[in-house]
């Protein structure tokens, strides 16, 4: 028997245009056809853009983008996109400050979340704090970006914040990892009241079971708020003789408490298959930062191909409940 109920989205992040394409036919998930819409070498400084964080802003869009520089070192760039599909990615890195004013400098960072609770806007990223961790600033203006002074222990990585406050609290998803290409992986679910000071941890959920997440899974857009409860997009690892394998999983959470999984993908929704994720700078790697969805339901979700190139693809809310309703396995 196929399972269906209805789902509704509560808080759409998206309510004008957005990037959309009609799926070609029975899809539960379709790249769109101009993929890559970052390609290698799009500023003179830049060699790669993949991993990124997005949002609408003002007319158009807004991007805080993953970009490795040409020695290899990988840095923010702020973009800006009328469509979210054609991008103007600025040449320098943007600058972060501390609270006094004065420019933060650090040696490298990457993987950005964007996200806005009530009228701010956050960036969480990975950085260096005696071994990887997150960092996290805030911004109004996308000119002055205010950094937190070492709110996490390094090592952390995949932090992903709510877009708004449960009972007070700030929530955060994040994955305690180790100083390098870490073998091992969890989702914990965290809690601040001030952005500072973070407790109350939870464990959400373990890698493991099926093999395309059995190595480790790292939360990955921000959550979409649903009647049914937060549907969110995470990567789930699996090593094979050739090396790591990224692919694209979904999970949807409790809303009062998101530590608790309602459902999970059994299989991945997106795997590495076209040119664009299977070849480049790390093969084989399909990575969710960020995920636009309208009050329809439609849903746009920007991820890394092959460490080298962003790209898009599309499904809807509905769509990705039915599956998991079909095909869900927690563990
Ligand atoms: C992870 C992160 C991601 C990257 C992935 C594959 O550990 O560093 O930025 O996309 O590895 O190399």
């Amino acid at each position: 028997m196929v399972l269906r109920d209805n789902i509704k989205v509560i808080a759409p992040n998206c309510k004008g245009n957005m990037p959309w394409q009609q799926p070609f036919g029975n899809e539960l998930i379709w790249r769109y056809a101009g993929n890559p819409i970052v390609d290698r070498n799009p500023t003179p400084s830049i060699a790669r853009v993949f991993n990124s964080g997005v949002l609408p802003y003002e007319d158009g869009f807004i991007g805080v983008f993953r970009a490795d520089h040409k020695d290899i070192i990988p840095d923010l760039h702020l973009g800006r996109s009328l469509d979210g599909i054609h991008w103007e990615i600025e040449g320098s890195p943007i600058v972060f400050v501390d609270k006094a004013g004065k420019p933060i400098k650090s040696d490298y960072a990457y993987d950005p979340r964007l996200v806005k609770i009530d009228d701010t806007y956050f960036v969480i990223w990975c950085t260096e704090f005696y071994g990887p961790t997150l960092g996290l600033a805030s911004t109004t203006d996308f000119k002055t970006f205010v950094r937190l002074s070492n709110p996490f222990f390094p090592f952390n990585r995949n932090g992903v914040l709510f877009p708004r406050k449960i009972d007070g609290a700030y929530l955060l998803f994040s994955r305690p990892s180790d100083n390098g290409h870490t073998p091992f992986g969890d989702i914990f679910l965290s809690r601040s009241y001030d952005l500072e000071f973070w407790g109350q941890h939870e464990m959400v959920m373990r890698a493991g079971g099926n093999w395309w997440q059995s190595l480790k899974i790292g939360a990955g857009s921000v959550p979409i708020e649903t009647d049914k409860g937060w549907l969110m997009f995470y990567h789930g690892v699996t090593l094979t003789a050739n090396g790591k394998v990224y692919s694209i999983g979904a999970s949807l959470h409790e809303l009062h408490n998101p530590a608790k999984v309602l459902l999970r993908s059994r299989d991945y929704i997106l795997t590495p298959e076209l040119p664009y994720e299977t070849i480049g700078f790390v093969p084989n790697v399909c990575f969710p930062c960020a995920s636009l969805c309208d009050k329809e339901g439609r849903i746009c979700i920007y991820y890394g191909g092959a460490d080298t190139t962003l790209n898009i693809c599309f499904t809807t809310v509905q769509k990705i409940y039915d599956y998991l309703l079909n095909n869900s396995y927690v563990f």
